[in-house]
């Protein structure tokens, strides 16, 4: 496969003819060839964004919403093509993959309608004057995504990007490109007007440190690490740009005496080891009343051994491999690290290597137990299908327990006890407390974390109220 940049509305190679390679995970192997871009493209893709920015930014919410649905569709038609890419680009089974695509298609048919509904405030001031609210597109925005879940997060930030009027340039992660190239092809097949949506592939420190410098690129989504996300606030912050960081987490998921408790194991095992653990809302620190510890960790032993792992388009598999030999490494470091702090391995702990897979990056999914909550193991964002036992008595100590992180993205409760799920919902410093349930979605709800796993957040309105200005206009009425 050769990936190319998307340029008003042309596939080109970078500007200095450069290219790296892109690795399949499944095989540890180079199976495509990526843009290594670095400044020059990123001034092209803005000239483009600029040029188009007085038409589209006009242009009627309902030929908007037609341009962003026709995408929708372009990606569904193609859903099986984008699905084998994504998976073998990132290492996923293809299966989910498969359903990620659905989701990618829906950001697109979500903030397609967004488009046409999005609408802003008034306020009468006595009978004095009445001010109104303008929302107004902000130019040519940013978006920087992570290699988790590709297209899902591509899309999640140029949906509303667009659909709120402005011009986009954005970068895919370097480690898992090949969708947003198809994406391209989608939107020539479309007739996006060019220059609507521009695509630059690169390294992160040069790609995505240009599009940060750029000093007319006026707001930049990004989801990726909490380091990344530091640095890229350090040079914007002074530079006034709008800012929108969704990071890391070191998410808790607690099960209290009341559960549900088949429930709670069935859906814990997904919270754990879907899609690797490689999804920033994954619960790495399980969190067990101590009257069910012998019990949940009983079940999460046997059923993460159960998981199958490996050929990521068998769709027995469960656990396909690791985004990268990097990631792969820091995961594999992490686990050594565990047992220096006085874990112990319950299931997993090594990496695999399965038939006809030898040389690919996967890792058994991994339970860990015996180890204190404020632990570099229990503290640090793994990222991977690693997780964590401990056990509490109360559910004063299980908040305790649960917020002392320095991250604030995500938590699953589970209880049976409707006050308890309030209280405790209410009490834990996280930016999305999921209850009896996990990854239940709903586009409208904002999304993000508090703490060091971000500032602003996305989804619904709060997107379209990041990629605009508002202003404010007071009428006299005397
Ligand atoms: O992500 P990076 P990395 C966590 C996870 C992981 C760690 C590091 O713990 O192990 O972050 O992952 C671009 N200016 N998450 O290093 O680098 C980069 O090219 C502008 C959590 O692979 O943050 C890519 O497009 N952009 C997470 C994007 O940032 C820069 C998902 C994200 O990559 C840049 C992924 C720079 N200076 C990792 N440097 C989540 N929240 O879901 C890099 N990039």
């Amino acid at each position: 496969m050769k990936v190319l940049n998307f340029i008003n509305g042309e596939l080109q190679e970078a500007v200095n003819g450069q290219s790296m390679d892109n690795y399949n995970p499944a095989k540890g192997e180079v199976y495509a060839q990526v843009p290594d871009s670095d400044h020059q493209d990123v001034h092209l893709a803005y000239d483009a964004a600029q040029a188009a920015y007085p038409n589209w930014s006009v242009l009627p919410a309902e030929e908007k919403f037609k341009y962003l649905n026709a995408i929708a569709e372009g990606i569904d038609k193609r859903r099986d093509e984008f699905a084998l890419a994504e998976s073998i680009d990132q290492g996923k089974p293809f299966w989910l993959a498969k359903n990620e695509m659905i989701r990618s298609a829906q950001n697109f048919r979500f903030f397609a309608t967004a488009a046409m509904q999005f609408a802003s405030e008034s306020h009468a001031t006595e009978d004095r004057a009445i001010n109104y609210t303008l929302r107004q597109s902000i130019g040519v925005v940013g978006c920087i995504s992570p290699w988790n879940l590709p297209l899902y997060l591509f899309s999640w930030k140029i949906a509303p990007a667009l659909a709120a009027g402005n011009t986009v340039v954005a970068k895919p992660s370097e480690f898992t490109p090949a969708t947003a190239h198809l994406l391209s092809e989608v939107c020539q097949e479309v007739g996006l007007p060019h220059g609507v949506l521009n695509i630059v592939h690169g390294l992160g420190p040069k790609v995505g440190q240009a599009m940060v410098e750029h000093p007319r690129i006026k707001a930049i989504s990004f989801t990726g690490g909490t380091a990344t996300g530091k640095h890229i606030a350090a040079t914007a912050g002074p530079m006034f740009k709008k800012l929108s960081l969704e990071l890391g987490g070191k998410n808790p998921n607690i099960i209290f005496e009341d559960a549900d408790i088949e429930k709670a194991i069935k859906t814990t095992v997904n919270t754990s080891f879907l899609n690797q653990g490689e999804i920033c809302l994954c619960g790495s620190r399980l969190l067990v009343h101590e009257s069910l510890y012998d019990k949940v960790k009983e079940e999460m032993v046997k059923r993460a051994k159960a998981l199958v792992v490996g050929d990521p388009q068998d769709e027995k598999t469960r656990v396909g491999a690791i985004v990268s030999k990097p990631h792969y490494e820091k995961v594999l470091s992490y686990i050594e690290l565990a047992k220096q702090e006085g874990g112990r391995v319950l299931a997993g702990g090594e990496a695999l290597h399965p038939e006809g897979f030898e040389s690919g990056w996967f890792i058994a999914p991994t339970v860990i137990e015996g180890l204190g909550p404020a632990c570099r193991t229990n503290t640090e964002e793994i990222f991977g299908p690693v997780i964590t036992l401990m056990s509490f008595k109360t559910e004063e100590e299980a908040l305790q327990i649960a917020n002392a992180t320095e991250y604030g993205l995500a938590a699953t409760v589970w209880t049976e006890n409707l006050t308890r799920a309030h209280r405790f919902a209410s009490q834990l410093e996280f930016g999305i407390v999921w209850v009896n349930c996990w990854l239940l979605r709903d586009l409208r709800t904002p999304f993000g974390g508090a703490k060091s796993s971000g500032v602003g957040r996305e989804g619904g309105w709060e997107a379209m109220r990041f990629f605009t200005e508002p202003k404010n206009v007071c009428i006299a009425l005397k």
